[in-house]
């Protein structure tokens, strides 16, 4: 032992020398942490390295430091027993598990390069000019309109007029897709009211999923046929394919509504950065990604401890929740220069926003497509984007995002 460093073995017994951690009362699922999380975000990060929340009795990671390393630990801080506050193992999920969002590996190292192959780079180049075309008619259907709102008629629009065609869905039941998806968000969080109330209402919901999950009810060439391809190549079973493309409509959709809209909202608020955008409309996928670090429309995601383990000092028995903020690691000064500024030009990469580490979206390119192509097209084709109106939030336990956002655009 080097006696010049660190406390005396006499002064702190080595068993005690584990820091204390924080107790806090912040409730991160209430309406005045979602109406503003930013100071509640510093307090935790400020307060330690883990802190633990007494109102849902977890422990609580906010530095960007914790949370990439409780991301990169996956049989430590497990996905299995489930990534919302309900343990798996002590309580029935309210739905089948995810056969990869909610599994660990090995189990998840098949599933999840099933739809890494689904979503690959190859097929990314194959719908990439259709995702443009689209986007594009959307622009210039809504400068034709000069004022809309551009959470209903740009962030949902957009996204619902690529990817259920994109998935293979029929034309029926889509009006689904969005409150399924925020059911689903929803659910990660405790037994709060907005949980309560997405998990009473989901009966209708559910049915719709379950049934377009179905080989038969999938068109060629979609996601979703191309998910049940993998059981003709013994990949997966066919038991598994519905499972697997329930996890598309689960994470496909509202995700990439919620991140577009974080685009648009940063964009009418910053002109400085629009008019950057405007210049170079090659900054598209960037000011993108820089939306999903400033936003985090992922705010959160739990982990199980599956033995007991020592993180920043801190000691963390076995069996308990981790929750991650990833919002606050995507802001945290530790990690990042001018956190709070939404730069377009930023080296963004290695934001958790899309997570980190073996569950890293697997959806990631078709999120960055859809964004990519919808900023493009607003930064050639228009001029100017100017709040109008009242900005409403929407609440979700796990997604942070808006209601509406009533802006007025100009052509360029
Ligand atoms: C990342 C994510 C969110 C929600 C649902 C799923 C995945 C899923 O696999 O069902």
């Amino acid at each position: 032992m080097n006696p010049t460093h660190g406390p005396a073995s006499d002064e702190v017994p080595a068993a005690a020398a584990a820091a204390a951690i924080p107790h806090l009362d912040i409730d991160p699922f209430s309406i005045p942490f979602f109406d503003d999380p930013y100071p509640a975000h510093d307090e935790m990060r400020e307060a330690g390295p883990v802190v633990y929340l007494d109102r849902w009795n977890v422990y609580g990671v906010a530095r960007y430091a914790e949370v990439h390393a409780v991301l990169n630990d996956p049989l430590t801080f497990c996905s299995s027993r489930g990534v919302g506050l309900s343990d798996f193992a002590k309580e029935a999920p309210w739905r089948p598990p995810s056969l990869i969002l909610e599994a660990d590996p090995p189990a998840h190292t098949r599933t999840r390069a099933v739809l890494s192959k689904v979503l690959s780079p190859a097929v990314m180049k194959q719908i990439r000019d259709r995702f443009m075309a689209a986007a594009e008619a959307k622009v210039d259907e809504l400068l034709a309109r000069g004022r809309f709102d551009a959470i209903t008629d740009l962030a949902e629009a957009y996204p619902l007029s690529v990817f259920p065609d994109a998935m293979g869905l029929q034309a029926e039941g889509r009006e689904h897709l969005i409150p399924y998806a925020s059911l689903v968000f929803n659910a990660f969080g405790p037994p709060n009211e907005l949980r309560q109330q997405a998990i009473e209402r989901s009966a209708p919901h559910q049915a719709y999923v379950t049934a377009q999950c179905q080989r038969d009810n999938l068109t060629a060439g979609g996601f979703g046929a191309c998910v049940h391809a993998f059981v003709d190549k013994g990949d997966i079973t066919a038991a598994e394919a519905p499972l697997l493309v329930r996890s598309l409509l689960s994470a496909g959709l509202d995700t990439t509504v919620y991140g577009i809209g974080a685009a648009i909202y940063c964009l009418a608020r910053y002109p400085d950065q629009w008019e950057r955008l405007r210049r170079d409309p090659s900054l598209a996928r960037n000011a993108f990604e820089e939306a999903v670090r400033f936003e985090s429309p992922v705010q959160t995601f739990f982990r199980t401890t599956t033995r007991e383990v020592e993180l920043g000092g801190a000691r963390i028995g076995e069996g308990e929740k981790v929750l991650m903020f990833l919002g606050a690691a995507n802001r945290d000064p530790r990690r990042w220069e001018a956190a709070d500024s939404y730069d377009i030009t930023r080296k963004v990469s290695g934001h958790v926003g899309f997570g980190s580490g073996i569950h890293m979206c697997v959806g990631q390119l078709v999120a960055r497509l859809e964004g990519e192509t919808i900023l493009s097209a607003l930064a050639r084709k228009a001029a100017s984007i100017t709040i109008d109106g009242a900005v409403k939030r929407r609440y979700n336990n796990t997604l942070r995002g808006l209601e509406s956002l009533p802006v007025v655009i100009t052509p360029a």
